[in-house]
């Protein structure tokens, strides 16, 4: 049995988002992880929270899916505007065309804030497609199969001691196993943290720079092929418990 152990802490109970984490952990670790959660939420650079939501819930292991943790490659920027303009490139290479690439960032950078979810976008027309509004869709019940081997993949890019790309490689691991979607573009709503990424089934795609720092504006756009169903894709997202798995140390 395993246990899906999730956090959401906001300014206020439907108030502005301040952060959040899944987690999908066996007996013995449920405890402690809500612990470090709780305290993630009260000490966190995009402010007070105020409420602080922690749910638990027993997840049969048969339920759950293995999916491929993705091939890492950074890109070095030297300033937001390169690294945009890498992530535009990453996109198109992926697929997703000019149109819905201008739209889908256009729809993050005029967010009035950040949400706790992300959008879900045509890769095609760049049309929203989800009717989730300010509150996004939430990608839950995702861990890594072993912390083991992956602590030292991350050690092998220097990445041990980076809790964001720890938590974002499982996430775009699981949302690049969506046949759905076609790639996905992220940068943090931490204002102090200024990577992101792109990832799809290529790889994941580190971009030192993608926003400027000091900004609390983050957000995830999930670029979804033509013709999918959107209610598969958001049930896969938010309910399929997944656990991903380092295929090869690179
Ligand atoms: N499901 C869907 N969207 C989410 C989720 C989730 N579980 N968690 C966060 N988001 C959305 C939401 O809109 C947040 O405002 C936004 O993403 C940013 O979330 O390799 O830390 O947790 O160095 O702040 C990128 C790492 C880190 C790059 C991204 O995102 C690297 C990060 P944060
Ligand atoms: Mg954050």
């Amino acid at each position: 049995m395993l246990y899906s152990v999730r956090m959401r802490a906001a300014e206020g109970v439907n108030g502005r988002h301040i952060s959040g984490a899944e987690r999908l952990v066996t007996y013995g670790e449920v405890a402690p992880i809500a612990q470090e959660m709780l305290k993630r939420a009260f000490s966190h650079t995009r402010g007070f929270a105020d409420f602080v939501n922690i749910t638990v819930e027993r997840t049969p292991k048969e339920l759950v899916r293995k999916v491929p943790l993705l091939a890492v490659d950074t890109i070095e920027v030297k300033d937001v505007n390169a690294g945009r303009t890498s992530a535009r490139r990453a996109l198109a290479a992926a697929g997703v065309t000019e149109q819905a690439i201008d739209s889908g960032i256009m729809q993050l950078i005029n967010l009035p804030d950040s949400m706790r979810g992300a959008m879900l976008v045509s890769a095609e027309t760049g049309a929203r497609l989800d009717t989730a509004g300010t509150r996004g869709i939430r990608v839950s019940r995702m861990d890594i199969a072993d912390q083991v081997t992956f602590a030292r993949m991350l050690a092998l890019h220097g990445l041990e001691a980076n809790i964001h790309a720890r938590e974002a490689m499982v996430l775009a691991a699981k949302v690049a196993a969506a046949g759905e979607v076609l790639a996905e573009l992220c940068w943090s709503d931490d204002p102090e943290y200024i990577a992101g990424y792109v990832a799809s089934r290529q790889g994941y795609i580190r971009i030192t720079k993608l926003k400027a720092y000091g900004s609390g504006l983050g957000g995830r756009v999930f670029f979804v092929k033509s013709g999918s169903d959107i209610r598969t894709l958001t049930d896969y997202l938010e309910k399929q418990p997944v656990l991903a798995t380092v295929l090869s140390e690179e």
